[in-house]
């Protein structure tokens, strides 16, 4: 049982370049210290279970699963927020364009009634978790969905991730303080609609 620990990945933009919809102050300690943590327990968890299954210690392997669902998640959760976020000067806030905007059009009317829509649907959530845009392979239909703590929507839920945005409070607090609706309101500024189509238009092609 040979494996690569996870890293973090490298960001495609500075810390201050989502500014003045995310600081800086939230983007760099979000990446270097929330992420980072997920990475870091992960790989710990992970060196664990190599034991726990070596020793066929089943207690233990099963009691490790919370931690790498919740580690792992976060993982997968961030390494796909990255990428879905641009600077302005990157194409961020930038319209969805082919058969994306298609499908949000057909759907909801119009781009901005789909973002209304799906910030009411995301700010009411309970405690900590994430607001997605998946498609469903068995509808074959894009729909809203939420997930609590660190949960990833793929292998959770079966849907495929689109678009997700992170309303843990660490997102939007020393910013937005507790109006996590004034966030959801300004992130769509910075959305990386470019790297969501080719997501929505690889799925259409497989
Ligand atoms: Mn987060």
């Amino acid at each position: 049982m040979n494996y690569k620990e996870y890293e973090l990945p490298k960001l495609d933009f500075e810390y201050d370049a989502l500014e003045p919809f995310i600081s800086k102050e939230i983007m760099e300690l979000h990446y270097t210290k929330h992420h980072q943590a997920y990475v870091s327990n992960l790989n710990v968890a992970l060196k664990e279970l190599k034991v726990a299954v070596e020793e066929n210690n089943l207690n233990k392997t099963v009691s490790l699963q919370s931690s790498i669902k919740f580690n792992g998640g976060g993982h997968i959760n961030h390494s796909l927020f990255w990428k879905m976020l641009a600077p302005k000067s990157s194409g961020g806030g930038v319209c969805p364009q082919g058969k994306l905007k298609t499908a949000l059009e057909k759907k909801w009317g119009s781009l901005q009634n789909f973002q209304d829509k799906f910030n009411a649907f995301v700010a009411p959530l309970q405690g900590s978790g994430w607001g997605w845009l998946g498609y469903s392979p068995i509808s074959q239909n894009l729909v809203f969905h939420h997930t609590h703590n660190q949960d990833p929507l793929e292998p959770v839920t079966g849907l495929i991730p689109i678009l997700g945005i992170d309303v843990w409070e660490h997102a939007y607090y020393l910013q937005y303080k507790n109006v996590r609706l004034d966030y959801l309101k300004q992130i769509w500024n910075v959305v990386n609609w470019e790297y969501c189509s080719k997501i929505y238009e690889k799925l259409l092609n497989n």
